[in-house]
């Protein structure tokens, strides 16, 4: 990590997904999208098509954060146009235990057998990053029975079960171990934890519920596989204020949402960790100079030298338009040679 680069490399979170096109074809094709995931020709395939759009430095394994807390007996499924949803809810002690331990690679065997697939296709065109959710952000879903705005359940938990709640992080920790370890062993060559609800947390308990069980797996992952080092990227949005007890966690790189600014995370901890990020993914909504002009601004922001991937502060919109995502890609591509000279 932090190696010299000749440009800023870059990817876009969720650049698989439904603005794309072809994506909702195969969707399509595929019948729902839980059936794009646990079919690892279809998962391939639609991994690599943004990569056949645009220059893209890496690919993201077509997947959800959703399949462990499935393993663990809860029945995910999708109503079209809505979220995820759960059959069972976790609310209490009794909930946590009746929880199955999964196995990576037989009960997530197609996640696996994906990773394997799309590692194959790629034959070492870009590196393939592998992913999970954050223990916290997976008990959010969980307890919650899918999506929430107000995280009411969690949050009563939190505070007046908050046994319950740290059983149930602690069984997901060792699940989120096995499974990053699994994907590594299969072929991912970075993995990133999304942390995505970290951010709804108070300052005082996104430590102890969401950061330390972070750290856990951090400290259980290998580390290298076939000789290569395999990085960690941490990506807790709205964490900002957290930094440096995220570097802290001995990760490589943080991923940064859009309310951090670039140039201020660099002097805190751009010594010890690269930097992903951080573009508003709803600048893509703007035209392509406008698009061009934040990317500079970014750029000129982290400024000269390596430690920064180029990413958005968060998946891009089911609304954009890809021409707009290329107009990102192709800015990135063209106006970062100067910062590496
Ligand atoms: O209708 C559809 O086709 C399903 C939409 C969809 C897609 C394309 C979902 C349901 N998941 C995904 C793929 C996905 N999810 C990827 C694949 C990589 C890629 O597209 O390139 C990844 C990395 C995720 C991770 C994910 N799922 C996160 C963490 C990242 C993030 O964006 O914050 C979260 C929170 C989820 C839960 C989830 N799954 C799907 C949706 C719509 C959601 C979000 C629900 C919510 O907002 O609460």
């Amino acid at each position: 990590m932090r190696q010299p680069v000749d440009r800023t490399p870059v990817w876009m979170m969720r650049q698989a997904g439904r603005y794309l096109p072809e994506y909702r074809a195969s969707r399509e094709h595929a019948g729902d999208f839980l059936s794009l995931c646990k079919n690892a020709d279809f998962a391939c395939e639609v991994t690599l098509q943004p990569l056949e759009r645009y220059p893209l430095d890496a690919a993201i394994l077509f997947s959800d954060i959703l399949t462990i807390p499935d393993a663990m007996g809860l029945g995910l499924y999708f109503e079209t146009g809505e979220g995820p949803k759960f059959e069972r809810t976790v609310r209490n002690q009794a909930d946590v235990d009746a929880l199955h331990q999964p196995n990576a690679n037989t009960d997530l065997g197609y996640v696996m057998k994906a990773v394997s697939t799309i590692r194959s296709a790629l034959d070492g065109r870009v590196p393939l990053i592998g992913f999970s959710g954050s223990p916290w952000t997976l008990a959010t879903y969980m307890v919650e029975g899918g999506s929430s705005k107000d995280f009411r359940h969690i949050k009563a938990m939190l505070y007046s079960q908050p046994e319950v709640l740290h059983a149930l992080l602690g069984k997901l920790a060792d699940s989120v171990t096995d499974y990053l370890n699994a994907q590594i062993e299969a072929g991912a060559q970075a993995v990133q934890i999304f942390d995505t609800w970290g951010g709804v947390l108070g300052h005082s308990v996104y430590a102890p519920f969401s950061l330390d069980y972070m750290h856990r797996i951090v400290k259980g992952l290998k580390r290298s596989h076939q000789g290569q080092p395999v990085p960690v990227i941490l990506f807790t949005k709205g964490g900002g204020q957290w930094l440096e007890a995220m570097a802290a966690t001995g990760a490589d790189a943080l991923g940064l949402d859009w309310t951090t600014s670039l140039g201020d995370a660099r002097q805190r901890v751009g010594g010890q960790v690269a930097l992903q990020g951080n573009m508003d993914p709803s600048v893509l909504y703007a035209a392509p100079d406008r698009i061009r002009e934040e990317v500079e601004r970014i750029l000129a922001e982290y400024g000269k030298g390596s430690g920064h991937v180029f990413n958005l502060g968060h998946g891009i919109h089911q609304f954009v338009d890809p021409e707009h995502a290329g107009a990102f890609v192709e800015a990135v591509t063209e106006l970062s040679p100067k910062y590496h000279r």
